[in-house]
């Protein structure tokens, strides 16, 4: 199965949720107000948001006045195309020559911080890089045992303490280590299960400062993991997590086997942060960059 195909099946769900709705609204209809209406509903209902999806229908609403849109197909492809201008051009997560390239990972847990780090790192490894993934998730003996797995099945080098132990000491020996060894690319895991939110921003806001100690201009990618199938649940962390840190970058997790696809309508529109990567399976190899044209196009077809 092809690129494309396999990005098509993933999103099954999130189609049969939103694309079919919109056959169903407009098969055998006339295309007039309240079949609009349906249709807005139908993107509210489908995670986009309001926002994103009052602005869709506004772009959309103007070209059927014009008379561009006769049938289902007409109006499938205008939307389509409205879609794509609101979600904007690629922001892919691009490894700069400042060496080493740290990137945080943050966000709640059980949303797949870890598994994105693999799969990150296994990427990054196929491009020749040589990575360091830091265990900065010192909860459970089981979190950093997770990360040590990936760290060899991506064959990357791996910096753990003690189960426990502080994650900004963690984050601190990870970059002189790499330092020392010349390495490209640093992959720090965090954990997101504090008592309270405000005790996990703190936690993060020392992350970073010790980072910083290690390597004033790290990290220079903060990237936020969310799960999509939490809906509109991602869009509040991430409104929260932006809060504390300086956030440059999405990954949004679990789009395979979620009908709830259309938050990332609404975390582009809302957030102002940018969608880098999607996550679309447990494999290793479903990590995607995020394209929105891509994306929409296999939403669609
Ligand atoms: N279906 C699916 N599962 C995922 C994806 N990313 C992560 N997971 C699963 O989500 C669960 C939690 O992931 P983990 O990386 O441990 O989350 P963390 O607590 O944020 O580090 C694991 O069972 C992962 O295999 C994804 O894109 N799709
Ligand atoms: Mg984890």
């Amino acid at each position: 199965m092809g690129f494309f195909d396999k990005l098509k099946e993933k999103l099954t769900k999130t189609r049969q949720a939103f694309v079919e709705k919109v056959e169903q609204i407009f098969t055998g209809r006339k295309i007039d107000e309240a079949a609009l209406e349906d249709l807005e509903e139908t993107l509210i209902m489908s995670d986009v948001g309001t926002k994103a999806a009052s602005e869709i229908m506004s772009g959309l609403r103007e070209k059927i006045k014009k008379g561009e849109a006769t049938d289902v197909e007409n109006v499938k492809e205008l939307l389509k195309k409205e879609m794509i201008n609101l979600l904007g051009s690629p922001v892919p997560l691009v490894i700069s020559n400042s060496k080493p390239f740290v990137i945080l990972a943050i966000g709640v847990n059980g949303v797949g911080k870890t598994t994105t780090i693999g799969k990150l790192a296994s990427r990054f490894r196929s491009q020749g890089l040589s990575v360091l993934l830091a265990a900065g998730d010192t909860f459970r003996a089981a979190a950093i045992e997770q990360l040590e797995i990936w760290a060899k099945r991506a064959d990357t080098q791996f910096v753990k303490h003690q189960q426990g132990s502080d994650p900004a000491a963690v984050a601190f020996d990870a970059i002189i280590a790499a330092k020392s060894r010349n390495i490209d690319v640093v992959i720090i895991d965090t954990a997101g299960r504090l008592h309270t939110k405000s005790n996990l921003m703190e936690e993060l806001k020392k992350v970073k400062r010790s980072i910083q100690k290690a390597m004033p201009e790290a990290p220079q990618e903060t990237l936020l993991v969310v799960d999509a199938t939490t809906g509109q649940n991602a869009l509040r962390q991430a409104e929260y997590f932006k809060e504390a840190v300086d956030v440059t970058g999405i990954a949004l997790t679990k789009l395979d086997g979620t009908a709830k696809g259309g938050i990332i309508f609404a975390i582009n529109r809302n957030l102002g942060i940018p969608v880098k990567l999607i996550g679309v399976g447990e494999g290793i190899e479903d990590l995607r960059d995020f394209v929105p044209e891509e994306f929409v196009e296999a939403l669609f077809s």
